[in-house]
């Protein structure tokens, strides 16, 4: 298992040195600048590349760019309108780039309108730390109270709609800005930033939008780029709806195994990868990690390995992000099952042997409290889920040499 770590460039508060003492061994980041639907030119990914593997003074930082997250999908393409053929060329057009430049682990998601959503990115937790956390009345309040999207009161419970009064009554003006910030406003995961009421408009476009049609311009997508990735040597990897449940009235369709697998069998090249995240997919009750990783395991290019503690049984509940090992998902299991498809790999002669994952989030811990990182980046919070993962490895790795 590559030990990687997302980098958000050169403003990135946490530095490449920071991420040499945490021992990582490869880079992950993206080209944030260029608009969604553009081009990833060549001059502009060597650049990227650059920065990585070069301090200012000129000598190596030993670090290279080895996955990209994300070449993002635009929404036409999403949706199929306005300009998707020219996004679906100029997609191939990145990913030609990339390959050029050595670069072959691409990783995207198909999430309508929002990337990963919480409420809170500042949760308090018992020992004084924070971390992000996703209340489900608080967005049930936002969505029926402060969004007021057409139809929404339709799609909860009597006794939902009354909890998300009581909570919205609670809010005053600072907590109401707050949760809309939170749930919209620039989350470095989303393409771009929106107002309310572009978040309305691009919502009301999906009206049309069934689970099934979403999940054919998905598939439509891949018809188109996976044949070149896979004669690039590219793979492809789709991150999970995060929370792995419809939100806003929105079609999510990669948020559980069947569907997972329902998109790995329309397009079925080995290009046509997964990045399995244990933090996204772990917020629902349904999803077992460790048999994921199992069933999907030889299209897994990429691992985000996080953990999450549900705070309901339902399908749709609140959560927090919880410490790498602890929480929902068996992290250990997780790994042995990652350990086991590699192992698999190298006896089947293949050449990804080594999957790269990265600790995804962490919680802001000792000094991550007084330094300004992208929320769920943290310089130490994640350290300490790197090495925790990294011991369970090793120690995996040992018993299972010693049994050999
Ligand atoms: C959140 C991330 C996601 C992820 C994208 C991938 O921290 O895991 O924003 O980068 O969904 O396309
Ligand atoms: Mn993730």
């Amino acid at each position: 298992m590559r030990q990687t770590w997302r980098w958000f460039g050169p403003k990135d508060q946490v530095t490449l040195q920071d991420m040499r003492q945490a021992g990582v061994e490869g880079v992950v980041t993206a080209l944030h600048h260029i608009p969604t639907g553009d081009i990833w030119t060549s001059a502009e990914i060597a650049r990227r590349q650059k920065e990585i593997s070069f301090h200012h003074d000129g000598t190596s930082s030993g670090l290279q760019w080895e996955v990209v997250e994300s070449l993002p999908v635009s929404e036409d393409i999403k949706k199929q309108q306005g300009e998707w053929r020219q996004h679906i060329d100029n997609y191939k057009a990145s990913l030609r780039n990339l390959s050029d430049a050595g670069i072959d682990v691409v990783c995207y998601n198909f999430m309508p309108v929002l990337d990963w959503t919480r409420t809170d990115i500042k949760h308090r937790l018992p020992n004084g730390g924070t971390c992000m956390r996703f209340d489900w009345h608080d967005f049930i309040a936002f969505d029926i109270h402060i969004l007021k999207r057409a139809g929404a009161t339709e799609e909860y419970s009597e006794a939902l709609l009354d909890i998300a009064a009581s909570r919205y009554r609670a809010m005053d003006n600072a907590a109401q800005k707050r949760i809309v910030r939170n749930v919209v406003y620039g989350l470095p995961g989303a393409a771009e930033a929106f107002s309310l009421d572009q978040v309305r408009q691009h919502i009301s476009e999906y009206a049309i939008l069934s689970e099934n049609g979403l999940r054919n311009n998905l598939i439509a997508f891949l018809e188109q780029v996976t044949p070149l990735a896979q004669e690039l040597g590219i793979r492809l990897c789709c991150h999970p709806d995060d929370p792995p449940f419809p939100l806003l009235g929105l079609p999510r369709i990669m948020s559980t195994e069947v569907q997972y697998s329902k998109v790995m069998d329309a397009v079925d090249l080995p290009a046509n990868g997964i990045t399995l995240c244990s933090g996204s997919l772990g917020a629902r009750p349904d999803n077992d990690l460790p048999r994921m990783m199992q069933q999907l395991g030889d299209r897994v290019h990429f691992l985000h390995l996080r953990n999450v503690a549900r705070e309901s049984k339902d399908i749709r509940g609140s959560f927090y992000e919880s410490e790498h090992l602890e929480g929902e998902t068996d992290m250990v299991a997780l790994v042995q099952a990652v350990l086991k498809e590699e192992k698999q790999r190298r006896e089947s002669g293949r050449m990804d042997c080594s999957i790269p994952f990265r600790p995804d989030h962490g919680q802001d811990i000792l000094d991550d409290l007084h330094r300004k990182a992208q929320p769920g980046y943290p310089a130490i919070g994640r350290l300490k889920g790197l090495a925790e993962l990294r011991g369970v490895i090793s120690a995996l790795t040992y018993i299972d040499n010693t049994r050999a």
